[in-house]
């Protein structure tokens, strides 16, 4: 079984009931004049982690291994976003790529870079947790998905909250440090040492090259 060099320990995972997930890389997000930025974020500390991710999608295809990518947004007349939500947050509003986090917008689309191959599953979620309100537990059962490797953004948010909802539901889940992003560094390395804190209390974290090395074998 391929084994990964992780914290807090080596992350052994059966390629066959393993997925990637990748995790809101939205150009709502990641690019320059989106929503990321209008909240006063620097969005180049999400954009390293396009190589990266980029090298490991074409790594992971190319094995025929399973993708699943996931966007944060709400229908057109937000009947799907908590008013709590809605009262702290542009989500709607005119933004420099359509309406804020609303499906069908270009800019609550994936970005050019990431975008996914044709048979891709792409889940729609209303919150940060990718469980949430959505078909994601069904999509993994019905695969006999056991294993997620987690990448996307952001690290605290969005990544945390999924991570957390995984395991929780008994995934075991490994969180690449260099294909996940935080506006803030700070939360970057925290959020990373939370994860694999006390003996991984909610996972293993990794960088990809320890991976495509696992997927080249
Ligand atoms: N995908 C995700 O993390 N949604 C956010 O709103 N994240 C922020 O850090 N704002």
């Amino acid at each position: 079984m391929p084994t990964v060099d992780a914290k807090p320990g080596p992350f052994t995972f059966d390629p066959a009931t393993t997925a990637l997930l990748v995790i809101d890389m939205q150009r709502d997000f990641l690019l320059p004049g989106g929503f990321g930025e209008s909240l006063g974020n620097d969005v180049h500390q999400l954009r390293r982690t396009i190589e990266p991710l980029a090298a490991l999608l074409a790594a992971w295809r190319a094995a025929g291994l399973p993708v699943i990518h996931t966007r944060e947004g709400h229908l057109p007349d937000l009947s799907d976003c908590p008013p709590a939500k809605l009262a702290r947050g542009a989500i709607g509003q005119q933004g420099a790529f359509g309406r804020i986090l609303v499906r069908g917008e270009y800019g609550h689309d994936i970005i050019d870079e990431l975008q996914p191959a044709g048979d891709e599953v792409v889940v729609d979620k209303p919150g940060k947790g990718a469980f949430y309100a959505t078909e994601l537990a069904e999509i993994l059962g019905k695969a006999d998905i056991r294993s997620l490797v987690v990448t996307g953004v952001t690290t605290e948010v969005c990544v945390h909250t999924t991570v957390r909802e995984a395991n929780d539901r008994g995934y075991e889940c490994l969180v690449l440090a260099d294909c996940v992003g935080s506006y803030f560094p700070e939360f970057q390395r925290v959020g990373l040492q939370m994860i694999a804190a006390q003996g991984g209390i909610f996972g293993w974290v990794a960088d990809s090259p320890t991976l495509l090395e696992e997927i080249a074998r």
